[in-house]
């Protein structure tokens, strides 16, 4: 009898389906977590989890690196009896110890690659058994990062998953973590060599006939190709299945086309299905050359992107796979089509997505800042090195292999070190990154080896520089080092002087504050303005150098690190983005140099608030790719050229509310600015408050308040403004004030920069009553406490750091002795408020007894 079509693939179906053992599924949900510390006190939590998601954000003792206990009973059901069963960790910070029914199972060790732990032996089918996972994320000198800008949550916070196969399977529990390797050693226009390495385990307690089975499949989803080889495999024993073939013409992966072939890997016994697994993977040739950069598939190609940390404001590391593809979305979006891993190997989504997307993928270990001198810590280096080739060599997009970053600042910053410490120091690190070096090169020769320095001369007098395939440079001029120009002079020197080299840039940027604005930036004002000079200057430094292969911005989001002090404190703010992901302006400026369908922006977003002086027009930035744009305010219409993706508008506006629309090819953006006249606030002052940042060109916003606390001016008659005085600026060159996180306020870039010495604060205020608020900060560590009229002469002059001061409004004391380190303590936010009645204008006095007098701000309100 012929058999109808569906019959026979509804018998195929369940024949298949009977034999085909592997399950796979999540076990995320409801664990009972303690941490040793408080063993008493159970938490039902989810993976992905974290205990640190808010500890390395607030004041006072540092975040909790210790050891947390994950506790579940799972039902092993009788079949499992035939089966073997796995529990796969994707990442889990960082030493995990396995338990069940409180038999050690294993540890490993590190905390950004998967592992692989087969619990078979341990379990008893037909009943409940106790999982207890210990996870321990202590600082350990035996494993990397000993030291690193960026926080070390703990928890097991990517997915886990339970795993079940049949006794004959793919191999599961090594370094691959139960990944099969597709290599694609030359591929041309032509032909693609493809090989396909497999292992296969057989627990059955008997020796097996068997059949491999690998099939591949275009990106259009057809079969192209079916291997297959007939193998015997003893019991307890693992054979390797290998495969070869080519493919003629492939469809090439790039960041344009990101085109993906897959391969399933079947093992069969007697027509009957036991184990099957699939992986996608990409055909692509590529080259660094030290001359002319990156080429990619024949076809120079400018890497350009982002570096970017896997945690996000709330949640710490463990984020929901959405928030990955979030990420990576929003990198793609913005004309990107590099990105580096910061610097530890992210969550295997993450590279699923940057082979869909189409983004170069520069992974790397977290071999960061300083090493340790021990066999331990450089066999966990090499282990992780391993496990990061295994777990993501099919991915495409991944094209280097990074495995150090700057190892040798602490070195270089430590003046304790003696010379032979020091040797000692550089001795171990070339050591070890020679052993990285040949274990990267030996498990992958098609891909590049890379390795981040600083800026320092030790990479490449200590030899370290000349190993990899790249090198990458974090160069920060005009942030840490002076200059911008400098920037390209560097590279000039080096491409010059080591002519072999592939140069990267690996990190770049400096730290913007979306709450600090204005249009005259300067290094270290956390402004976005300054952002998007340093950044604009970088980008055009690099499309001039044709050697340069490409670069990567520091960072794509801020992101968490608990010892940062700076304009937000416990963030680093390099990012393009926020820890929030809402963008700053500097997102849409690299959207208008790097995308290609058309795009207008007006930037500030968080500048909608404009203070001008007296005759003094209003600028307006606008980010585009058109040759032109044409912007529409207040009834009129201007036009404007773009230059490198810029151009700027200076506008004359009426006091109030704008719209202005940007228009540019057929698209427009709008956005409403409210001007104000400065020459016209204390003529205003009934209906609106007058708030100065006071000791700074920065105009800042409070987020919780919404108001605006405009930029510093000298006094002039008729309006306000300081009188004496110097910008208080604690070290030369860098910050602008101080960058210590001041205590008791969310507000610290208000409070960080100041006005010491100052004499006056004058306002030319009509008569009447007002609220007169001023906001201090003692910044200095070392300010005494002492009380200056308790003092004889004599010992006064011997006290250093003492600062006390009086305030007179209108002649009259109203603060005497006013010792900001003794009333309120060091680098913590004051405000004292009082009422004055005027019978016309405000003079605040500052007089110094000792010390020079210093303010953060003042605030008048008419009440
Ligand atoms: C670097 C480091 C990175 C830091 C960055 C910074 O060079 O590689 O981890 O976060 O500088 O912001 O200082």
């Amino acid at each position: 009898m012929k058999m109808p079509g569906f019959v026979f693939l509804v018998l195929l179906i369940s024949v298949t389906q009977t034999f085909s053992q592997r399950t796979e599924k999540t076990i995320n949900s409801a664990w009972e977590f303690t941490t040793a510390e408080d063993s008493e006190k159970t938490h039902k939590v989810n993976i992905p989890h974290t205990w640190n998601a808010e500890d390395p954000f607030r004041d006072g003792k540092e975040y909790f690196r210790e050891k947390g206990i994950y506790r579940k009973t799972i039902f092993a059901p009788e079949e499992w009896q035939e089966q073997q069963v796995f529990l796969k960790f994707e990442g889990s910070n960082q030493v995990t110890t396995l338990f069940v029914n409180n038999t050690l199972i294993g540890e490993h060790r590190g905390g950004y690659t998967g592992f692989v732990f087969d619990i078979t032996s341990a379990l008893l089918p037909g009943t409940e058994n106790k999982i207890r996972i210990e996870v321990d994320n202590s600082h350990n000198p035996d494993i990397p990062p000993l030291d690193a800008d960026f926080n070390f949550y703990g928890g097991i916070y990517r997915d886990l998953w339970l795993i079940t196969t049949n006794e004959v399977h793919f191999e599961m529990a090594n370094e691959a973590a139960g990944n099969f390797l597709i290599k694609t050693p030359e591929v041309s226009a032509e032909n693609a060599r493809i090989e396909i390495e497999t292992r296969v385990v057989n627990q059955s307690g008997e020796r097996k006939r068997l059949t491999v089975e690998a099939e591949i499949f275009d990106p259009q989803g057809n079969s192209v190709q079916t291997l297959r080889r007939n193998i015997g495999v003893n019991s307890e024993e693992t054979a390797e299945v290998n495969f070869e073939e080519d493919l003629k013409n492939p469809q090439l992966w790039s960041p344009s086309s990101p085109d993906l072939y897959e391969v399933e890997i079947r093992i069969m016994a007697n027509e009957q299905q036991l184990d099957v697994q699939n992986s996608k993977f990409g055909l692509r040739w590529f080259e660094a050359d030290p001359e002319t950069g990156f080429t990619l598939n024949g076809k120079p190609l400018k890497l350009i992107g982002a570096n970017r940390h896997q945690d996000f404001e709330g949640l710490g590391n463990a984020l929901p796979n959405e928030l990955h593809y979030r990420d990576y979305k929003m990198i793609k979006e913005m004309g990107a089509n590099f990105i580096r891993t910061a610097h530890y190997p992210q969550d295997p989504e993450v590279y699923r997505i940057c082979d869909e997307l189409g983004l170069v993928v520069w992974s790397e270990i977290p071999v960061i800042n300083d090493v340790t001198d021990s066999a331990a810590y450089h066999e966990v280096s090499l282990q992780m090195q391993r496990e990061q080739i295994l777990q993501f060599f099919n991915h495409p997009s991944v094209i280097l292999w990074g495995y150090m970053n700057e190892i040798f600042i602490r070195l270089v910053f430590n003046n304790e070190v003696t010379e032979a410490e020091k040797e000692a120091k550089i001795k171990t690190s070339v050591e070890l990154a020679e052993k990285l070096e040949r274990e990267t090169k030996k498990m992958d020769p098609d891909r590049l080896s890379v390795m981040a320095l600083h800026e320092n001369e030790l990479y490449n007098t200590s030899g370290i520089a000349n190993l990899p395939d790249v090198i990458g440079w974090n160069l920060y001029f005009g942030w840490y080092s002076p200059g911008l120009e400098s920037f390209g002079k560097f590279l000039d020197e080096q491409h010059q002087k080591y002519p072999n080299r592939p140069l990267i840039i690996s990190e770049y940027g400096p730290g913007a504050d979306v709450r600090n604005q204005t249009i005259d930036p300067k290094p270290w004002d956390y402004s976005e303005a300054y952002q998007l000079k340093l950044h604009r200057s970088y980008l055009n430094q690099v499309q001039e150098r044709d050697f340069i292969m490409g670069m990567a911005a520091w960072n794509f989001a801020d992101f968490g690190s608990s010892f940062r002090q700076d304009a937000m404190p416990y963030i680093n703010q390099k990012g393009l983005i926020n820890f929030d992901r809402n963008t700053k302006d500097i997102y849409h400026y690299y959207q208008a140099r790097l995308l290609e369908e058309p795009m207008v922006y007006i930037a500030g977003k968080n500048y909608q608030e404009r203070y001008v002086q007296d005759g003094e027009k209003v600028e307006i930035t606008v980010f585009s790719n058109a040759p032109e744009v044409v912007l529409k305010a207040a009834g009129g219409k201007i036009t404007s050229e773009v230059t490198e993706g810029i151009a700027i508008f200076r506008l004359s506006l009426p006091e109030g509310e704008t719209l202005l629309t940007a228009t540019a090819d057929s698209l427009s953006h709008s956005r409403e600015i409210t001007v104000f006249r400065r020459e016209n606030l204390l003529s205003s002052i009934e209906k609106k408050q007058l708030l100065v940042n006071v000791g700074t060109h920065i105009q800042y916003k409070d987020p919780v308040t919404s108001q605006v606390w405009i930029a510093d001016q000298e006094y002039r008659e008729g309006s306000f403004g300081y009188i004496g005085g110097e910008r208080y600026q604690k070290v030369l060159n860098k910050f602008l004030g101080t960058a210590s996180d001041i205590q008791g306020t969310e507000n610290d870039p208000l409070f960080q920069t100041m006005r010491e010495g100052i004499e006056a604060y004058k306002f030319d205020a009509e008569s009447g009553k007002y609220r007169v608020t001023l906001l201090f900060a003692e910044p200095e560590f070392n300010a005494s406490e002492e009380n200056i009229y308790n003092l004889s002469t004599s010992e006064k002059q011997e006290i250093t750091g003492l600062r006390s001061f009086d305030i007179k409004i209108n002649g009259k004391v109203v603060s005497e002795d006013l010792n900001l380190a003794r009333d309120y303590g060091r680098i913590r936010a004051a405000e004292i408020s009082y009422i004055v009645n005027s019978d016309g204008g405000i003079t605040v006095e500052f007089e110094a007894n000792s010390g020079k007098s210093i303010v953060s701000g003042i605030k008048l309100e008419k009440l």
